[in-house]
């Protein structure tokens, strides 16, 4: 079926304008419905996610515990089928629908005080998860932070070697083979019960939070990847895709640097909202996970150029060679203020 028609299924208010093409996403397809409303429609990449039920059951009890606890703040809100579901099948393709959060805009890259925003939107959709039971959530995409199966998968594709690629990135190899230890870190503390399993978004870009036109308030979207996981993996991968002078696939190594204000003002408006609910141990490790993150994905984008980019979409040859140099320029600089960073934690933490 034609996207119009897909659209039609669902239950738009009034008869359809246009469906176009919309977003930066790397994962599924979007576009842009048009009706008397506007709505977003996603064909969700099945590849990836092959327990569509699941994934769109967990999105619906968070956006629904999210609109309780958010009253009259902007929440993801699925629009169901005229038959009632919230999927759409059309062969071997699925399909879902939302509301379009009208009045916001979203960025690629953000200054200071849209930084602080984001940190506080995701603060505060954290906040107002930490009473609802992470457990019942389906872990949709299993193992998705535990950084030990990203290094074993990493290893796997640096074994394989796929592409032919391997002897041309010896060095990225280097660096991440050379920091094996920091893989177990968070998995080691959730799984002895230091830290706390919360409702997490696990895809914390900034590019998934809209901003509201009309106050200081924001809507966390792309809830596919929320699971139960460790608030560091949220914080971490806020300040791995934010928290740098530019943008994540930079070709130009010079002008990709850590901003560790852009630091500051993250972790100012996060901690706003959770300063008060984190333990002792999360707060401790808050600014570690921001080095964890970046490593985490930049073997990623390494492993998928390894293997001869199966996984994120590329826009060029090189693409994901140029996302993993910059997530590793990232990590070395951050390495060298991790002290910085931690006072920086503590005195934000200290406030609340
Ligand atoms: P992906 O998983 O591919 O990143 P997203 O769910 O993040 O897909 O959507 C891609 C883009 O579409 C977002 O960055 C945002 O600009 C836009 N978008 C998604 N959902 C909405 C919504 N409900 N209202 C307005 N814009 C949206
Ligand atoms: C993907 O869907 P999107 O573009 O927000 C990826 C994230 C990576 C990110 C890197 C489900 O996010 O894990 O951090 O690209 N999402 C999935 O840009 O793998
Ligand atoms: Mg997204």
């Amino acid at each position: 079926m034609k996207p119009e028609h897909i659209a039609a299924a669902f239950t738009i208010d009034g008869s359809i304008v246009s469906v176009e093409p919309y977003g930066m996403g790397h994962i599924n397809d979007t576009f842009l419905v048009t009706a008397a409303k506007r709505y977003i429609m996603q064909r969700i990449n099945t590849t990836l996610f092959t327990d569509p039920d699941a994934l769109i059951d967990n999105i619906r009890l968070v956006t629904e515990h999210a609109a309780k606890k958010m009253p009259g703040e902007k929440v993801l809100t699925l629009v169901p089928t005229q038959k009632g579901s919230y999927l759409l099948r059309d062969g071997e393709h699925v399909y879902r629908m939302y509301d379009f959060i009208e009045r916001t805009e979203c960025f690629q890259t953000a200054d200071r005080a849209h930084f602080a925003r984001s940190g506080a939107v995701f603060g505060r959709f954290t906040a107002a998860l930490d009473d609802f039971d992470a457990t019942q959530l389906v872990d949709i995409l299993p193992k998705f932070h535990d950084t030990r199966k990203r290094f074993a998968d990493f290893s796997a594709a640096v074994k394989a070697d796929k592409a032919g690629r391997v002897d041309t990135v010896k060095q990225e190899i280097a660096f991440v083979t050379s920091r094996e230890k920091y893989c177990a870190v968070f998995m080691d503390m959730l799984e002895n019960g230091e830290i706390p399993w919360r409702v997490t978004h696990n895809d914390t870009k900034l590019n998934n939070v809209l901003f509201d036109l009309d106050s200081d308030g924001g809507a966390v979207i792309d809830l596919d990847t929320v699971m139960k996981g460790a608030a560091g993996f949220d914080f971490g991968d806020s300040i791995r895709f934010g928290a740098s002078t530019a943008a994540e696939d930079e070709p130009d190594l010079d002008k990709v640097h850590f901003d560790i204000d852009l630091f500051e003002a993250y972790a100012n408006g996060y901690l706003s909202h959770m300063g008060g609910l984190l333990n002792d141990k999360e707060r401790e490790t808050l600014a570690f996970s921001a080095i964890l993150l970046t490593y985490e994905c930049g073997m990623r984008f390494l492993a998928d150029y390894i293997a001869g980019d199966v996984y994120f979409k590329i826009h060029r040859p090189t693409h994901n060679l140029e996302r993993a140099r910059t997530q590793f320029k990232l990590i070395a600089e951050m390495e060298a203020q991790l002290d910085r960073m931690n006072a920086i934690v503590a005195a934000a933490a200290g406030r609340k």
